[in-house]
């Protein structure tokens, strides 16, 4: 039987979600007017006023805010409470650019701890559970959104953070850990160096795994469940709206319900901007109608995914947004042609390999270069070369049917491709260093 945290919200009717949407965007929307004048200024230059938004049927009337806009605005310009109201800051590691500096009020944890509680009983989660939280701690979300998500569902927590792989298996082991929290990159790590142990499913006790914070293919998702012999859960979230727990998977497996009663969800036309319908691809856009603190409208996440109100098999009802592909600023344009790594991932994954690799793109000759490096696993392994080209001529092509784009495919040895701990670095884009 699907278990929820909270029942009455999360299988509320449309029409109830519809209207805390109404009433609290409006209420936001005030809020934000009055006390962030660098968002009222925008909304002065499209000349709305908190009166033309009666409903969330007039979202589209507000001004988009990008990462840029939080830029321009760092650290305090879109601070919508005094800092005496603030007990916290978390911030993006910034890869992409100046780090963005998030505030929350105590209520403004509390909701976002209770979103992640919501995902951590999506993935079967109880107080007889041992929940281990092998994300990074600190200022990245992802280890203090999960910690608090655990203790809300009263799990007994195992605060490990990210790295020291050994000693995760042990904890795992020795406290029977069954819930494991953590990136998806990291999970295949610890799943790998359990294999290298010895160690078999049944032997180790986790059940469930909360994976997010990158994107990750569903190939990806079979390779760890069936070598920690577990059900591997998706989580998705930003920063700049909490953390973790934006949204979350169910036992469907099918993507994951946002949490509407928190956040709007909207997908647009990255070029124009304009609102697309139900099951089309396109750009999310979140607006967070609760949070007091760091309350952003509109934000352009740059995360290309599909939204879908179909029924789900769980009894949730809100909406649910499919993996995202990766950040649109992950996409590579080689030649013309855009190329997702996740694209990438699911060729490797599909024909045996490990997700151990890199992608290095380059300019030679005013031609834009595409290698793949690809690590094989200890049993593909082999100094014959007859075998070992043949493998990259089926790799190649296997690539230039999912992207209709010739790529060079090199083989390396195993263990030789960099492992993560925390978010995977997949792309070298020598072009733009
Ligand atoms: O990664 C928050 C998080 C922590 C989510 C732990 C899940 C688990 P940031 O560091 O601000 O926050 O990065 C946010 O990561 O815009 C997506 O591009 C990407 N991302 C997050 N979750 C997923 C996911 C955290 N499940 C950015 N699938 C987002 C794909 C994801 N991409």
């Amino acid at each position: 039987m699907e278990k929820y945290y909270q029942p009455e919200i999360e299988t509320a009717s449309r029409e109830q979600i519809k209207q805390w949407q109404d009433e609290r965007l409006v209420k936001q929307v005030k809020h934000v007017w009055d006390n962030v004048p660098y968002y009222r200024k925008k909304m002065e230059e499209k000349g709305v006023t908190p009166d033309d938004i009666k409903s969330r049927d007039d979202l589209y009337k507000l001004p988009f805010l990008s990462k840029d806009d939080l830029r321009k605005a760092y650290p305090y310009g879109l601070l919508a409470t005094p800092l005496q109201n603030c007990v916290r800051i978390q911030s993006t590691s910034g890869t992409t650019g100046k780090r963005v500096v998030a505030f929350y009020t105590q209520e403004d944890i509390d909701l976002w701890e209770t979103c992640c509680a919501r995902a951590i009983v999506a993935a079967g989660g109880s107080n007889e559970d041992v929940c281990q939280v092998s994300y990074g701690y600190g200022l990245f979300t992802g280890g203090p959104g999960l910690n608090g998500g655990s203790h809300k569902v009263g799990c007994l927590t195992i605060p490990t953070s990210s790295g020291n792989t050994e000693r995760q298996i042990m904890f795992i082991r020795d406290l029977n850990a069954t819930i494991l929290c953590c990136t998806p990159s990291y999970a295949a790590y610890i799943a790998e160096t359990m294999k290298e142990m010895g160690l078999t499913p049944d032997q180790i006790p986790l059940k469930a795994g909360i994976f997010g914070a990158e994107a990750w293919s569903e190939e990806m998702r079979q390779d760890i469940q069936n070598t920690l012999g577990i059900k591997a859960y998706d989580i998705y979230g930003l920063t700049e709206l909490s953390g973790p727990g934006v949204s979350f998977e169910c036992s469907a497996q099918t993507g994951m319900h946002i949490n509407e009663d928190h956040f709007i969800a909207e997908i647009i036309d990255p070029e124009t901007g304009e609102v697309l319908p139900d099951g089309e691809q396109g750009e999310l856009v979140f607006t967070s109608i609760t949070k007091k603190a760091f309350p952003l409208l509109r934000y352009r996440t740059r995360d290309i995914c599909v939204l879908t109100h179909e029924k789900c098999a769980c009894g949730r009802t809100h909406v649910k947004m499919s993996k995202p592909r990766g950040r649109s600023d992950d996409m590579l344009i080689i030649r013309g042609v855009n190329v997702f790594p996740s694209q990438i991932e699911t060729v490797l994954l599909n024909q045996g390999y490990p997700a151990n690799y890199q992608i290095i793109v380059d300019r030679v000759n005013h031609t834009d270069t595409l290698d793949v490096q690809v690590e094989m696993t200890p049993e593909m392994f082999t100094d014959n070369m007859g075998e070992i080209s043949k493998r990259q001529k089926d790799l190649v092509d296997g690539l230039r049917s999912m992207l209709g784009l010739t790529a060079k495919v090199t083989l390396v040895a195993p263990k030789s491709i960099v492992r993560s701990e925390g978010k995977a670095v997949r792309v070298i884009d020598k072009r733009k260093i």
